[in-house]
């Protein structure tokens, strides 16, 4: 099926669906209710277009795909025509503005950000100072104290540095641990929002991997490398951790962003295809995997999952796995070719 391979690396309106998509997102940090329901209207207009097989040409074409009403078809034309959207800017008010400033804070969410700004709220400044008697989570207040690090996007050099740092203080842990760097880095980006590692452990002598992160954050705390934890996974015994904090290549740099990942040794290949992202790359290969009668995530691919018709989020059966070691037998099995992680953007 070389023409779902295809699909899978371009789409031919995509540049509709990111102006829909910006237009969206600027309603949906309005907290009316006529807002909610444009931004369900586009959501079901982005749906479809991502299905949509061939570049639109004209409103008749657009109006008649299910899902596009007259107005978005409207929209959908001024973008092809012009390449711009001048709804956006006429939606991207002072209120959007301040409930986007407050989203840059981390650990605050739309609900926390209309919360705020209901209480009266409208500078950094006024959360800093409690304003309105709001009260601030441990991880907000070091995201308030950090906004403009978090907020920054770190350079491809700083994220090999610390990266190097932190593996190299994993494998004085235990020198058999596989450690890979993932996200935007290993995609090749010049900057990166966070650093993204994932620890796993080959299991050949009987030994796994648990353990590790404990002794990890203690040593990068100890060096001065890990500076504060944003998210401790509940139980350290587990092999499949998530963690998140802070960190910095030296005393003299800006707070960074760090993910760590530990995944059982069988699961390493669906981890690094999802963690390596990009997200609407995973989008597209999860949407193949159920057209195919599978299901896709980080843990693996499965085939026989039965969902429930009403709330397809909702699993039935798990059904079983059949590929999770290596990226390369996902993609084979779903008839993707390889695309190295560079080339894995829409
Ligand atoms: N991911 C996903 N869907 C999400 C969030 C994440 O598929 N909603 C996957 C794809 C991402 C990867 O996890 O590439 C890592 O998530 P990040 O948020 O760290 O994103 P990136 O590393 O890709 O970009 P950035 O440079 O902003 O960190
Ligand atoms: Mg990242
Ligand atoms: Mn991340």
């Amino acid at each position: 099926d070389k023409g779902g391979a295809q699909r899978l690396a371009a789409c031919p309106n995509q540049d509709v669906i990111d102006k829909l998509q910006e237009l969206k997102s600027l309603h949906a940090v309005k907290p009316s209710k006529d807002d909610e329901w444009r931004v369900l209207g586009y959501n079901k207009a982005i749906a479809a277009l991502r299905k949509y097989p061939t570049r639109i040409k004209s409103y008749e074409e657009a109006v008649a795909i299910r899902g596009v009403g007259s107005k978005t078809a409207q929209k959908i034309m001024e973008i092809i025509e012009t390449g711009e959207l001048r709804r956006i800017e006429h939606e991207r008010t002072g209120d959007v503005e301040v409930i986007q400033s407050f989203l840059g804070i981390y650990g605050v969410g739309l609900d926390t950000a209309f919360k705020w700004y209901n209480n009266g709220c409208r500078t950094l400044d006024d959360i800093a100072a409690r304003k309105g008697g709001i009260k601030l989570s441990t991880e907000q207040k070091i995201g308030l104290k950090y906004y403009k690090d978090i907020n920054t996007r770190i350079p491809r050099a700083e994220v090999e540095e610390i990266y190097n740092k932190v593996k190299a203080t994993a494998l004085t842990i235990d020198p058999k641990l596989f450690i890979e760097i993932m996200g935007s880095f290993r995609r090749g980006k010049a900057d990166c929002g966070d650093i993204d590692v994932l620890i796993t452990r080959p299991t050949d002598d009987g030994k796994t991997h648990q353990g590790v992160l404990r002794r990890l954050l203690r040593e990068l705390h100890q060096q001065g490398i890990i500076t504060e934890d944003l998210c401790l996974p509940e139980d350290f015994d587990d092999l499949e951790l998530v963690y998140r904090g802070l960190c910095r290549k030296d005393a003299n740099s800006p707070r960074r962003r760090i993910d760590f990942l530990t995944v059982p040794w069988k699961s390493r290949g669906a981890a690094l295809l999802y963690y390596t992202g990009d997200d609407i790359f995973n989008r597209s290969l999860r949407l193949k995997a159920n057209k195919m009668g599978y299901s896709l995530n980080q843990r693996g691919l499965y085939a026989g999952v039965i969902r429930n018709p009403s709330d397809k989020r909702q699993k039935l059966d798990n059904g079983q796995l059949i590929a999770s070691e290596s990226e390369r037998e996902i993609l084979d099995i779903l008839g993707v070719p390889w695309q190295e992680p560079h080339e894995r953007v829409r």
